[in-house]
């Protein structure tokens, strides 16, 4: 780390979503920084969502794992590099090469990726590397693969913006890729006439931007889009010259989509919609040549992900609305690299740089890497990876930058295999997460900020991630500590690195190995790159050929694709039920997925105090309906079970969400929440192609979770607070707020609460127990300032929270006697303002409903100059629509 880096603004890419938007990074010299777009970044042009605008308050050191562990003991770096390639050269002595694995992530910078890639696949052995792009991409790989020949990526970001109709499938955009949203909300503001479909089971903030929303049945795509395949050719849509030219397959395809779906209320009633509504979908379709199907986790993360993929791929191939601007089909990643996982090949089924197992692409590799024992076959995928390691047949494991205790289904599964393996490694940068509890060996790595290396956005755009804090403690960069274990393991030659620069050149070299034009990914161009020129990296766009003029292009625009026949492949695809579908004793559908200002596993925007107001507790969103006939009101806890496991949350009555499917995010874990950690619960079922796992359809059962006594607490510090049946963790400005609610006895909870408070002699109590009313209150002063503050009675909302956290901020002013903290009310009347809507401002739900309706405010930018919401990152706008609707209804009734 130099100088440079702690006094100069560094140019640097967001570590969130696959956006990938630019970020400008002015370090304070004292271990923070100040975050802002970078203008001259082509995703985002300066714009930053709520994720990205909190960057700034995710940099602290605390629950950081700085230093090397084994079994929990700190030991030194040679000490931990000694045992990680001992105990993996002793494991494939003794049990053979497939006996090891990696798991890793699309978090890791390519760099890194391709450092443990080409360790395990080059020189142990073994293709058993997966990564988390297993539970996340896989089968938009997969459908690509047998669609195109390749996993390519056809389109730019740009064709959002030049199409007539953009139809999101499976995508909640708004709250997953903000910035493309607000692109495409823009574009629609500029062009009214572009339209936008949202074809998504419950009814998202992504469709405040919708012409038209289907709310189909869960799972139910492949009906939808072979309707619609059928519905173009009938309509005389087909592209007869593309599809005679460079396609093969379409009368299979569309003789199957006949079969089950030939017109409009036969597909309407698959898919649980009305005909109505499909039939206006289909004449926006027909209606628009210009038209991008943008899918993801709702298409992906399905017992039928890959036919879903090909259900959606063959509507453009028909069409040739593929390849030319505005047009074609558009996966949007999900992690910062996602995309160069992809390209360096680290998942089990590939070899690497976009090649496969053919005999050919083996040797070629070998000849590259100079490596004799290149893996000869595909690995185990993720789910059955784990498996292996729960039956012993992997027994050294070593997971990098992934939390797969918390993010895989059947979840604590998982958690008993790795406690039950031989050798668990974990590189991690938080030493505070399910999966480091559960491993041996802990390796400390660098985290953004600190890190240096590329990654690549779903646009195919890769860009720079740089380095503007030193690395703190013993953290290490992962290539670091793969070339270190390599070398230890005999085979320093292939990985005496100096530095990122001389990876990427090596991983540009080898997409460029023997191509020539055969293989799309190719940065050949950069094999040469001087260490400068790799510092000096604009975002560009793949391919980037050696000896070709660098131009940002669209592949098949030519028609040609990657099949050894030049042709595209239609593939022909039948609905079928999920692998584990509802019965008498699962009657619901648990869907699971994302809240827009959390971030997975929570690690780093889990730091963050302003998003963690947006959505502080675990939710299960169910239809008033299911909720009357379960006897669960808003803001019940409910439990939902399932034959995996079971999780608690606080239920959000809504009929946004299908009567019969219920909703929960994916964020909370152990280190959250007593039971809020969803994975418990879901289903291990698996696509049979892609191998990823079902997460977006798990048959459950609902119940109350009837409590006896229910409150919060807030503290200076987190208080262990294992003896409340449930609780969640909310960091709070100078504060953590405890929610929590028991089964139990209240006298006995109240003893084991006040037990969990700060206590000493430079602490003062003041307390108030109300037996009849079962009622408790309780403070803690340490110094003259509020410590920690508890409230549990029969009701929730004993005091304002939001009032009380205000005592908490440094220098806060407290009311002249301290039992006017317990009465849990400022002297003049402050209620609670519902939940945060506006991260950037702190603004409330309640502030901004009574704004509009004081100022009868009838649109989102009159919302903004009255209240200030929504005026920064503009990720709170489709929230501020939907308030402005409910509000409007509200006057009017
Ligand atoms: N705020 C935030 N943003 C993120 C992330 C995050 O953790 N937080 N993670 C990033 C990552 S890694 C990913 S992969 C992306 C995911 O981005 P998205 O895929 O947009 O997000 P999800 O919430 O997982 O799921 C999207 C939608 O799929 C719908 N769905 C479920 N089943 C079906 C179905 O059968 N058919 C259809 N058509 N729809 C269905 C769900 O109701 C949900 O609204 O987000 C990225 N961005
Ligand atoms: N129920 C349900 N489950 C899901 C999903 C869903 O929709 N529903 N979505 C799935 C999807 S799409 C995804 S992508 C996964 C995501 O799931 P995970 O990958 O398990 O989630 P993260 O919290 O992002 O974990 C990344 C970890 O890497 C660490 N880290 C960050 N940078 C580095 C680094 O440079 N080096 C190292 N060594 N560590 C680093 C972080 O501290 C963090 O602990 O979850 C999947 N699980
Ligand atoms: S949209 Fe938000 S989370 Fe995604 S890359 Fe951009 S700033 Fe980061
Ligand atoms: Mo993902």
């Amino acid at each position: 780390m130099t100088q440079r880096s702690m006094t100069t603004a560094i140019h640097t890419t967001c570590p969130y979503c696959g956006v990938g938007c630019g970020i400008v990074a002015a370090p304070d010299g004292k271990g923070g920084a100040v975050i802002a777009g970078d203008p001259g970044h082509p995703a985002n042009k300066g714009r930053l969502c709520s994720k990205g605008s909190a960057l700034g308050e995710t940099l602290s050191l605390e629950d950081r794992l700085l230093h090397p562990e084994i079994d929990g003991k700190r030991v030194d770096w040679n000490a931990a590099l000694d045992a990680v390639a001992a105990g993996f050269a002793d494991t494939i002595a003794r049990h053979g090469p497939e006996s090891v694995a990696f798991y890793v992530s699309g978090q890791l910078l390519t760099e890194d990726y391709y450092a443990a890639n080409k360790l395990i696949k080059g020189f142990l052995g073994t293709a058993n590397i997966d990564t988390n792009s297993r539970l996340c991409m896989a089968s938009s790989v997969a459908g690509h693969r047998r669609a195109f020949g390749s996993d390519t990526v056809p389109g730019l970001y740009e064709d959002f913006e030049l199409a007539d109709l953009v139809v999101l499938v499976g995508s909640n955009l708004a709250w997953c890729h903000p910035i493309l949203f607000q692109r495409l909300v823009a574009a629609r503001q500029a062009r009214p006439g572009l339209r936008v479909v949202v074809i998504d089971p419950r009814r998202t903030e992504t469709c405040e931007a919708a012409d038209l929303h289907l709310p189909l049945k869960l799972g139910s795509d492949v009906a939808l889009f072979n309707g619609l395949l059928a519905d173009l050719d009938n309509r005389g849509l087909r592209d007869t010259r593309f599809v005679e030219r460079h396609t093969q397959g379409l009368d299979d395809a569309l003789r199957a989509a006949r079969r089950v779906t030939p017109d409009f209320a036969t597909t309407a009633a698959a898919c649980g919609l009305t005909a109505a509504d499909v039939e206006a979908f289909f004449d926006m379709v027909a209606a628009a040549p210009r038209m991008v199907t943008v899918y993801s986790q709702g298409v992906n993360q399905s017992s039928a992900g890959v036919d879903k993929v090909n259900a959606i791929v063959n509507t453009h191939l028909l069409t040739g609305r593929i390849g030319k601007p505005g047009t074609g089909p558009f996966s949007v990643t999900g992690q910062p690299n996602a995309m160069g996982g992809r390209e360096v090949g680290a998942l089990s089924n590939q070899l690497a740089a976009h090649m496969d197992f053919a005999t050919s692409d083996i040797d070629r590799v070998g000849r590259f890497w100079n490596a004799a024992g290149v893996a000869s076959k595909p690995g185990l995928k993720a789910i059955d990876l784990f498996e292996a390691v729960g039956s012993g047949k992997i027994k050294a494991i070593w997971i990098m930058a992934t939390n797969p205790v918390v993010s895989l289904p059947d979840a604590d599964r998982v958690r008993a295999a790795l406690e039950s393996c031989d050798l668990s490694v974990v590189s991690e940068a938080i030493r505070a997460s399910d999966t480091v509890d559960a491993c041996r060996i802990r390796l400390p790595a660098l985290a953004w900020g600190e890190k240096d290396g590329t990654v690549t956005n779903s646009e195919r755009r890769i860009s720079r991630q740089r380095p503007f804090l030193a690395p703190p403690g013993e953290a290490r960069q992962d290539w670091w500590i793969l070339a270190e274990v390599a070398r230890r393991m005999g085979f320093g030659a292939a990985f005496d690195w100096k530095g990122p620069a001389d990876i990427f050149r090596e991983h540009a070299a080898l997409s460029g190995f023997e191509n020539a034009g055969t293989r799309d990914f190719d940065i050949g161009a950069w094999a040469h790159a001087t260490d400068a020129a790799y510092e000096d990296m604009r975002p560009f766009v793949w391919p980037a050929q050696a000896g070709k003029p660098a131009a940002e292009q669209r592949f098949f625009g030519n028609g040609k694709f990657f099949h050894s026949d030049g042709l595209a492949r239609f593939v022909a695809v039948s609905p079928r039920d999920p692998v584990n579908d509802v019965d008498a004793e699962a009657p619901l559908r648990l869907n699971t997925g994302r809240v827009r200002d959390q971030w997975h596993t929570m690690t780093r925007s889990g730091k963050s105090p302003r998003l963690a107001r947006h959505r502080p507790e675990p939710t299960l969103e169910l239809h008033p309906d299911d909720a009357a006939d379960l006897a669960i009101a808003d803001d019940d806890i409910a439990e939902v079970r399932t034959r995996w496991g079971s999780a608690l949350a606080r239920a959000s009555v809504t009929p946004a969400t299908r009567r019969g499917d219920i909703f929960a995010p994916m964020h909370w874990t152990a280190q959250t929440a007593s039971r809020g950690l969803v994975n418990a619960a879901t289903n291990p079922a698996v696509d049979p192609i892609s191998g990823q796992p079902e997460l977006k359809h798990t048959p459950a059962a609902v119940q109350p979770w009837p409590v006896r006594w229910q409150g919060f607490l807030l503290s200076s510090r987190r208080l262990d607070l294992a003896s409340c049946g449930y609780w969640v963790a909310i960091r709070g400005e100078g504060h953590w707020l405890h929610e929590i609610a028991g089964q139990d006895d209240p006298a006995a909870a109240w003893a084991a609460i006040g037990g969990a408070l700060p206590d000493g002699p430079d602490i003062d109590r003041v307390e108030y127990v109300d037996e009849t009313a079962g009622e408790f209150r309780g403070a803690r002063f340490r110094d003259g300032r509020l410590d920690a503050c508890v409230f549990v009675g029969a009701g929730r909302h004993l005091a304002a929270r939001d009032w009380i956290a205000t005592l908490f901020v440094p220098d806060a002013e407290l009311p002249d006697s301290r039992a006017a903290i317990l009465v849990g009310r400022p002297s003049a009347p402050r209620p609670d303002l519902g939940p945060l809507v506006c991260a950037c401002f702190g603004v409330r739900r309640d502030t901004i409903l009574d704004a509009i309706v004081a100022g009868d405010l009838a649109s989102v930018d009159a919302v903004g100059v009255a209240t200030s919401a929504g005026t920064n990152c503009g990720s709170c706008r489709p929230e501020l629509a939907a308030l402005l609707r409910h509000a409007i209804r509200k006057v009017a009734a």
